[in-house]
């Protein structure tokens, strides 16, 4: 894709842009659940059969996951703080002893002896994280139906509501569910189009048995209480302590309703609604001092007069205020009409853009469902999980999964989704602080690759992949990130720079001379290339890690006017980390003293300058033409994240043909594609992959992170857009500097782009004749036209 042209720019009046703004609310305001009627709907012919097929509701606590059955439904439910194990710490006390000497024989070439040193002595105590565990299931048993016809099951993600409608014995049956953010609950409503048809019985249960109990709380409500087993995982054991407490309210227009210790009785409703609770004893990773019993009671309490119609709308409000803030036109549709699941096979032998944009709002739709304030950050499965054992403990990795997580929350408007990783980066201060002072005698804190509950930040697993001391200093980079997004001067101040400051505190402490090449170089270690060639010194993707977060952080200083030593050290230290070096075959190294360019594996780390960094672009051209070189050898195939990491990375190279490439290979049934409900399969399901996707879309229509001599931020419109998205449109992506920016094409050509400006600040856009600074310094609210 050629740099764009530009003719001329055009303000449009803020007074416009309000009308709109107000006309489009009302009517969404108005709007009832649309039954699937948005573009950006699931949909299915028959119930799920496996929990891959059913469909994700989630108010960024709570998760449930929908299977459309009709005589037996179920809705598989989590809460995002049960987790096996308790507060602990991970740290090794005295750990620190070691570090010289295992530094030493990495440098003296001698790598096993330095990661058996390690294993003894530097790792975690103990060696695993806890794993996050399912919380129940919420079951709805009907009268058998025969003669069952017009069996439709949805999911619209415009607005979060799942429902099953079906035919059966000549009555139109009708259940939504939805996960309502402001009102804290799970709702489950039933209707019929014949009055008194609806007779059911609803259940609790738990997978975890060692303290459960169901029983009658009123005449309206069930209840079931428990504590979370004991978890065996490779060699150790994660106590259960954590507690917890659902709690299932139901309503009724007509018939009649029976509470017993077993199960709600409805017989003969006109409608019922279902609010289900959930809580637990988790106050924060250090203590388990929450009343689960009251929480429950309270939020249901509060909504106890709360007629169905007004949850809705709450429901509605909420999340469309966040949903509709992006949209997508990439062409195509032909495929709209079939089952999501027969859409998902065409997809190999006929591509449909427009699956690619249903794919890019369910990524949207899937940080909403997981991950709002206040809530813990998405994990490995977002808040979703069935198992007591999940892959990797369904906890957070953070040597690439947690950060692909946050990829799309500044790109795709969902700014304050981003606030529970922050929340967890200042626990993992704390936490991180003892780990630098036990494990390496420095100031500041550090995070290795792993992370849960408890806020662990000691290095896991084994020596030669969990020795990785950079895990907190690429979370830093969002903190970054969102600063550069939202110009939020506030924010840097009371949230950012803190945390930064202290990330960067331990790499002044912990940063060695290199003895091969430069005596004057720092490098960094003992670490690994995200789990590649063992434990070892000076791996690439931390020097880049370091310096963007010793750079940031100094700029930071000075934007707040603190700290101007501070601020001096960290630019001269920055300027000593070893730099990106090419190797033998034109590829970029991963590693300063050994390189292996021919292989496959799915971990592409060292790319990391070219993105989610900004060290490597179009302005440094051998990096970049190392970093193509570099995705040349590792191939189009991989794991989901694997997968959805090289769209991002095509992206940066502007190169939306072979970005397209990777997301043709990527749209396929199974592993290292998706499941029937779309959830990303690495397999198992991992959801990483569904965000990586939504962010890398975005990176191909706008960019961002590119800057001018001046430091301003460039607008690159349509920098990688593939030649079979022809025409389209997209609104309201952001762009650092403080930009909301809309983009319509033809042709593969610009046609216009509407940038509004949030914060004033200068606009510069990338034209076909280089980088122009269109207004030195915007308006506020005001609307810029570029053609
Ligand atoms: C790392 C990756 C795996 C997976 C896991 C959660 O171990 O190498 O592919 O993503 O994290």
């Amino acid at each position: 894709m050629p740099f764009i042209s530009i003719d001329f720019t055009m303000r449009l009046s803020f007074r416009l842009t309000c009308l709109l703004t107000i006309i489009l609310a009302t009517s969404w305001l108005s709007s009832d659940v649309s039954s699937g009627e948005s573009p950006w709907t699931l949909r299915y012919d028959e119930p799920a059969e496996s929990w891959n097929d059913a469909l994700p509701v989630g108010n960024g606590i709570m998760g449930g996951m929908v299977f459309g059955g009709v005589t037996d439904d179920r809705v598989q439910f989590n809460h995002d703080t049960l987790w096996a194990g308790r507060p602990r710490s991970y740290s090794h006390a005295g750990a620190a002893q070691y570090l010289s000497e295992i530094r030493q024989l990495l440098f003296d070439g001698k790598q096993a002896e330095a990661e058996k040193l390690a294993s003894a002595h530097f790792m975690s105590q103990p060696l695993r994280q806890a794993p996050y565990q399912p919380f129940g299931d919420l079951e709805l048993h009907f009268a058998d139906a025969t003669a069952v016809e017009n069996y439709e099951r949805t999911l619209d993600l415009d607005a979060a509501v799942a429902q099953t409608t079906y035919e059966a014995n000549g009555v139109r049956f009708t259940r939504t569910v939805f996960a309502s953010h402001p009102d804290g609950v799970i709702v489950v409503h039933l209707t019929a189009d014949r009055p008194g048809a609806i007779s059911c019985s609803a259940q609790l249960s738990t997978p975890h048995q060692s303290d459960a109990k169901v029983a009658r709380l009123d005449d309206h409500t069930l209840h079931m209480t428990g504590k979370v087993d004991a978890v065996d995982y490779k060699q150790v054991v994660f106590e259960g302590a954590v507690r917890f407490e659902a709690q299932l309210r139901v309503a009724i227009d007509g018939g009649t309703v029976n509470v017993s210790d077993a199960q709600i009785q409805v017989q003969s409703a006109d409608e019922v609604t279902f609010c289900l609770a959930a809580a637990t004893t988790y106050q924060d990773y250090q203590s388990l001092t929450a009343d689960p019993n009251t929480i429950c009671r309270d939020v249901l309490d509060a909504i106890a007069d709360k007629p169905y119609a007004s949850l809705l709308a709450d429901h509605l409000r909420d999340h469309r205020k966040l949903f509709r803030r992006v949209d997508l036109d990439l062409g195509g549709g032909q495929s709209r009409s079939m089952t999501t699941d027969n859409r998902l096979a065409a997809y190999q032998d006929e591509p449909d853009a427009d699956f690619i944009g249903l794919l890019f709002q369910y990524g949207r739709y899937l940080l909403i469902a997981s991950s709002r304030p206040g809530g813990q950050p998405a994990n490995l499965q977002g808040l979703w999980n069935e198992s007591k054992t999940p892959a990797w403990e369904s906890k957070y990795t953070i040597n690439i999964n947690t950060e692909m997580n946050y990829w799309p929350a500044e790109l795709t408007g969902l700014s304050e989704c981003h606030d529970p990783l922050f929340d967890m980066l200042e626990d993992l201060t704390q936490t991180g602080r003892e780990v630098a002072r036990e494990h390496y005698g420095a100031n500041g804190w550090v995070t290795h690759h792993n992370t849960d509950a408890w806020r662990g930040a000691a290095p896991i697993n084994a020596s030669n992949h969990g020795i990785w001391p950079t895990g907190g200093a690429w979370l830093s980079t969002h903190l970054w990130d969102r600063y550069q997004f939202t110009m939020d001067e506030d924010f840097l101040r009371e949230r950012a720079y803190p945390i930064m400051k202290g990330s960067s505190q331990f790499f002044l402490n912990t940063l060695v001379p290199d003895p091969v090449f430069d005596k004057d170089w720092l490098v960094s270690g003992p670490s690994n290339s995200p789990e590649r060639g063992g434990l070892v010194m000076a791996p690439t993707m931390d020097h880049q890690i370091i310096r963007h977060l010793l750079d940031a952080t100094a700029e930071a200083a000075d934007i707040l006017k603190v700290d101007a030593d501070f601020a001096d050290q960290l630019r001269s230290t920055s300027k000593r980390i070893a730099p990106n070096q090419v190797g033998a075959e034109g590829q970029l190294k991963e590693w300063l003293y050994t390189e292996d360019p021919r292989t496959t594996h799915r971990h592409v780390s060292h790319l990391w300058g070219l993105h989610p960094g900004s060290q490597i672009t179009p302005e440094t051209p051998e990096l970049f033409d190392a970093c193509r070189k570099t995705l040349q050898f590792r191939g189009d195939a991989g794991t989901g994240w694997s997968r959805a990491w090289k769209v991002n990375f095509w992206a940066r190279l502007r190169d939306g043909n072979h970005m397209n490439t990777i997301l043709h290979g990527f749209c396929k049934k199974g592993g290292g594609g998706f499941y029937n409900n779309l959830f990303d399969s690495h397999p198992p399901f991992q959801i990483d992959g569904n965000f990586g996707l939504t962010s890398g879309v975005a990176e191909s229509l706008v960019q961002s992170h590119r800057r001018n001599a001046d430091g301003d931020y460039i607008i690159d419109l349509l920098p990688a857009l593939p030649s079979a998205w022809p025409d389209g449109s997209v609104s309201g992506l952001r762009a650092r500097g403080g930009f909301e920016v809309s983009v319509q094409w033809k042709d593969g050509q610009l046609k216009e782009a509407s940038i509004r400006s949030l914060h004033g600040g200068p606009l510069v856009v990338q034209t076909a004749d280089g980088v122009k600074t269109l207004e030195s310094e915007t308006t506020p609210n005001e609307v810029y036209v570029v053609r």
